[in-house]
């Protein structure tokens, strides 16, 4: 037999196959096709390899190298038609892999981190007690850090070893740039002065955010955490009125008829100055510092202390969150222990 009548025959079968594979409409179709064209004992592939027989001795190895490419592309059609009709797989396997019996995976639900519900659960109990909330930056220049909050350039307050001091600085018209110009705010009390900047009294305000202090972390203690501060400006604003707002705020959160005891204290920016305590099932806790705004600083934002009186407060909600819940280490909130967090 010629090499030129042998390949004909092969490139008929190959045409022929792909056609009778491709259109098999079922599997009793393709297993047809199948016999038909690679069966082992009649199939036409087996006919066309005993004709390689009859091929002239010198043009054996073409014949034969091209008669195994068919063989290759055959068995590729059928293992194609064989995945459509099966959907993706071998019909069997694929009956075997869907076991209804077996239990799914649960999709597991996240859920906010304790300190985020508790932020806007406080914000909605102030809410209701009138207070609206304002935002201030994280990063912040010396004079809302320090300045306009009456701490001056020699107050202890703004050693480097109890502030995060920036290496850099953002550059921008009119503002001062360079190392040491700006930290990392050390206290929530920065909006206070940012507001009242901006706002023309009355002001009845709540800030909630981020502080950052090099302090050592212990229980009680973290170098990055939250505090929500309060700013009353109005007439005849009193510290009777911070005791109340206070109580009512602290009664709300705790769900009980929370005590409020004021510990004299020093604050640069309020006058009289208070630590505030709040005493819940039998233990008193410090959960920050409250007093009335000082009138230096009424009067570094442009308001007339003769008018106005203020009052303010600032506290830890760390601490806060952890009274509510009886955690005794705040160090907890931030090692994103699933097994912890999801117990909220
Ligand atoms: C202040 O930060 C004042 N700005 C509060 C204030 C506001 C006074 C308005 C007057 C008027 P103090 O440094 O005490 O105050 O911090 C307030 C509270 O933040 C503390 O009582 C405590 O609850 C919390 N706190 C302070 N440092 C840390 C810390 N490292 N980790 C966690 N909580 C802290």
């Amino acid at each position: 037999m010629a090499l030129k009548d042998f390949l004909t025959v092969l490139d008929a079968l190959i045409e022929q196959a792909t056609a009778a594979f491709a259109t098999a409409a079922d599997a009793e179709a393709l297993e047809a096709a199948r016999v038909e064209f690679l069966g082992a004992k009649s199939g036409r592939l087996k006919a066309v390899q005993k004709d390689l027989g009859g091929v002239d001795k010198a043009d054996k190895p073409a014949a034969g190298k091209r008669f195994n490419e068919v063989k290759q592309d055959l068995e590729a059609l059928l293992a194609a038609a064989t995945a459509r009709l099966s959907g993706g797989g071998s019909t069997k396997s694929a009956e075997a892999a869907f076991d209804p019996t077996v239990p799914g995976a649960r999709a597991r639900l996240g859920h906010l981190h304790p300190i985020t519900q508790t932020i806007a659960e406080l914000c909605d109990i102030m809410g209701r007690l009138g207070f609206t909330v304002a935002e201030g930056p994280e990063v912040e220049d010396l004079w809302h850090n320090f300045e306009a909050l009456n701490i001056p350039l020699e107050h202890p307050a703004r050693d480097p070893l109890d502030n995060f001091y920036l290496a850099t600085a953002a550059a921008g018209a009119g503002v001062p740039t360079g190392e040491g110009q700006w930290l990392l705010r050390s206290q929530t009390s920065t909006v206070q002065i940012r507001v009242m900047e901006r706002t023309k009294p009355p002001v009845r305000i709540i800030s909630l955010g981020r502080v950052y202090r090099p302090d050592t972390p212990d229980a009680t203690h973290f170098p990055m955490f939250h505090q929500i501060e309060g700013l009353l400006v109005d007439r005849h604003v009193t510290m009777a009125d911070l005791k109340s707002i206070l109580h009512l705020f602290a009664s709300s959160f705790f769900e009980d008829d929370v005590q409020v005891r004021f510990r004299p204290s020093f604050f640069p920016f309020t006058e009289p100055s208070v630590e505030v305590d709040m005493s819940w099932e039998g233990r008193w806790i410090e959960f920050g510092g409250a007093g009335m705004v000082d009138p230096n600083v009424l009067s570094a934002v442009g308001y007339d202390p003769d008018e106005v009186t203020g009052l303010a407060f600032g506290l830890g909600i760390e601490r806060i969150c952890a009274r509510r819940h009886g955690i005794p280490d705040i160090r907890e909130f931030f090692k994103n222990d699933v097994r912890f967090l999801q117990q909220f």
